[in-house]
């Protein structure tokens, strides 16, 4: 499984419905219900470079990435109850990688909004206001306990105890003015605390601007308004129509494609959320040829070809011989793996070698 992304929002802002848009799923909307009942669903990545593959390798079967989702089932406001549902939630998002966040932009007077009024701009502070809020009391409740623990410390831990109390002061800083933590540089050491507390605003975040069929055409204009407002790297902004998305994920592909094109839409909203999620989680894609399967496998960035083996196979991590890799676009320059072969386009690489885009790769191993 590539990676793991938590769908939150307000309540009523179509989160289930995107949910269902993103997976193909028929979980009903509707309902606006109290309680965390998480939905969780598994989309396909969209990788056009597999029909081109097939298209040289021939092969029985292409194999796409597999993302996950989970529609946790409560606004992100219950994050505020310290106890129960807010502790339930605040578990479940702790585990993801990446944040979708729904904000409601339709129109529809039978379906109420919590707040009262539409207001794209204040939910998505609210949203973040509602992650700073979260990221704080963890911060709080833990330097209250540094605090305690460095009284009865032994000299050899105190060290510790009070690089941790200046790294997460820093971030109580930022965090209060209103500064999330994936826009800070970070250093390896301060890292680690990341890891440790998974805080939810250092996460990447992906907003879904949730609009109306009659504000596609304001689609554009929106996302960028939107993105101007808190540029950054490890956010992002996408505006489209959830109720039409999750109706055309029941449909073949053509029949959706036609559908789209009536309503002058370019391009998927839903493959954009899907690579959206996957690059902000900084993955990259390489491709495998066996037994008459092409597939497409993800990893983060800079990882080394060992590592990358052994996401396909215990196996192939401990027997590893060497790599055969050749690149996409040299593949399809020479249209074929022979003509590749003869042209010494296909590279051996060792356990080090930093795995690349579009790598096309055969390990060898031996156990
Ligand atoms: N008109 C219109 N209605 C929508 C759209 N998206 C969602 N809805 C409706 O809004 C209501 C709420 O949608 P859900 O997807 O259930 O929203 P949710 O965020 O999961 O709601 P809770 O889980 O109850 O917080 C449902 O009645 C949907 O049919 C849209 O793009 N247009
Ligand atoms: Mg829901």
């Amino acid at each position: 499984m590539s990676i793991n992304t938590g769908i939150i929002g307000l309540a009523q802002s179509g989160k289930t419905t995107v949910f269902n848009a993103l997976t193909g799923g028929k979980v009903e909307a509707a309902h606006a219900g109290a309680g965390l009942s998480p939905h969780i669903g598994i989309a396909r990545v969209p990788e056009p470079r597999l029909k081109t593959l097939e298209g040289i390798l021939h092969p029985q079967k292409i194999t796409p990435v597999e993302a996950r989702y989970t529609d946790v089932g409560a606004s992100v406001k219950t994050l505020a109850q310290d106890k129960g549902l807010g502790g339930q939630l605040l578990n479940q998002l702790s585990a993801v990688d990446t944040l979708i966040c729904v904000v409601r932009a339709f129109k529809d007077d039978s379906v109420p909004h919590p707040q009262g009024s539409l207001d794209v701009k204040r939910d998505i502070a609210t949203l973040n206001m509602e992650l700073v809020f979260s990221d704080l009391s963890i911060m709080e409740r833990r330097l209250e306990k540094i605090e305690a623990s460095m009284k009865s410390a032994k000299p050899g831990e105190r060290q510790g105890f009070l690089q941790e109390k200046e790294t997460l002061a820093r971030f109580q800083e930022e965090l209060e003015k209103d500064m999330p933590l994936r826009e800070l540089p970070i250093d390896s050491v301060e890292a680690r605390y990341v890891t440790n507390y998974q805080f939810l605003t250092a996460k990447p975040l992906l907003v879904v601007v949730n609009i109306g069929e009659e504000q596609l055409a304001d689609a554009v204009a929106l996302e960028a308004e939107l993105a101007g407002e808190r540029p950054g790297a490890k956010s992002r902004v996408i505006a489209l129509c959830g109720k039409l998305e999750a109706e055309l994920a029941q449909l073949d592909e053509s029949a959706a494609q036609e559908f789209r094109a009536d309503y002058g839409i370019k391009e998927s909203g839903l493959e954009r959320t899907i690579k959206a999620s996957y690059e902000l989680s900084d993955l990259i894609t390489f491709f495998t040829i066996a037994s008459g399967e092409v597939r497409a496998w993800s990893i983060k960035k800079g990882t080394t070809a060992l590592k990358a083996a052994g996401k396909i196979h215990t196996d192939m991590e401990r027997g590893f011989i060497r790599a055969e890799g050749i690149s996409f676009d040299e593949l399809v320059k020479c249209g074929n793996i022979p003509e590749a072969k003869k042209k010494g386009l296909l590279r051996l690489e060792g356990k080090e070698y930093i795995v690349q885009d579009g790598d096309i790769i055969t390990f060898l191993f031996n156990v």
